[in-house]
């Protein structure tokens, strides 16, 4: 089996300093739960970036000094910028990360309610847009899809040329308004998607480490991190991103599976060379 290749989401832009202290808001904040999460395991950090004061921006100035002062510390990390960003904001708001050029970046592959009256839209022209704009500029799309229609979506836009192949899903399962975090789900999404492709799955809230336990097993990837998750056992707050990613390492090597080093995760996805 392909070894295990962990991404760590160490910020997100819902969750707050209210809801776990260990959220990173600072440049300082984000180099230490990202190295942390490093040193655990993770080869992959998906990074949302906030002001000081913790509000979400897709700033392309912020996203440079906060990846610049990661790769400090975390050389040769993979870094996953959100343009999936906070809801509300704009199409090319939400792009400008992909201006610095990472090498993998998240595309979000369909409208989704967030709670409330939150929607967190990616209409079809906004998908296509996405996808046109990581194939210019040669990044790797995360291809999140938090309901089985998005995997649909995303294999209707890659016939039509927007997604290449071979494709890399992320199934974000159990938040309010996408698919359950069932296994039954698991099962259903794991099975939608084309041989070639590989997929991670990130489990929210409770369900983050039933589901990494489904996919070590199976063969796929695991993403777990503050932005889905904030407890490392019930009722207990993790104390930061690597004490998440250390759990995730334990149950790995319990069941067999090793961990990917960043090298290891760019031969598995096929990533550009650095
Ligand atoms: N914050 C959500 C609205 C992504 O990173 O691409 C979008 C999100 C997905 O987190
Ligand atoms: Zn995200």
């Amino acid at each position: 089996m392909e070894k295990l290749i962990i991404t760590a989401a160490i910020s997100g832009a819902e969750v707050t300093k209210e809801h776990n202290p260990a959220v990173p808001y600072t440049i300082e904040e984000c180099v230490r739960e990202a190295s942390l999460a490093y040193q655990a395991g993770a080869s992959i950090i998906h990074l949302h970036v906030r002001k000081d004061d913790g509000t979400p921006t897709q700033d392309k100035n912020r996203f440079k000094e906060v990846m610049d002062a990661i790769r400090v510390k975390c050389p040769d990390a993979i870094i996953q910028p959100s343009t999936g960003g906070a809801v509300g904001m704009t199409n090319d708001e939400r792009l400008q990360p992909t201006e610095l050029s990472p090498e993998m970046a998240t595309l979000d592959c369909g409208t989704l309610n967030f709670g409330g009256d939150e929607i967190f839209e990616n209409t079809e022209n906004t998908i296509k847009y996405f996808g046109a704009r990581m194939i210019e500029k040669n990044i790797k799309p995360e291809l999140e899809v938090f309901d089985k229609s998005m995997i649909d979506m995303a294999l209707r836009l890659h016939q039509k040329g927007f997604i290449k192949s071979p494709m890399h899903f992320d199934f974000v399962m159990g938040v309010n308004g996408g698919i359950s975090g069932t296994l039954r789900d698991f099962v259903f999404l794991r099975h939608s998607i084309p041989v070639d492709a590989t997929y991670t799955v990130a489990g929210v809230g409770r369900f983050e480490f039933p589901l990494a336990v489904a996919a070590i097993i199976d063969g796929g990837h695991v993403r777990v991190g503050l932005e889905d998750n904030l407890y490392i056992a019930k009722g207990v707050l993790a104390k930061s991103n690597g004490e998440l990613v250390e759990k995730v390492v334990r149950l790995a090597k319990e069941l067999g599976r090793e961990i990917a080093t960043p090298a290891e995760a760019r031969e598995i996805l096929g990533l550009k060379k650095q």
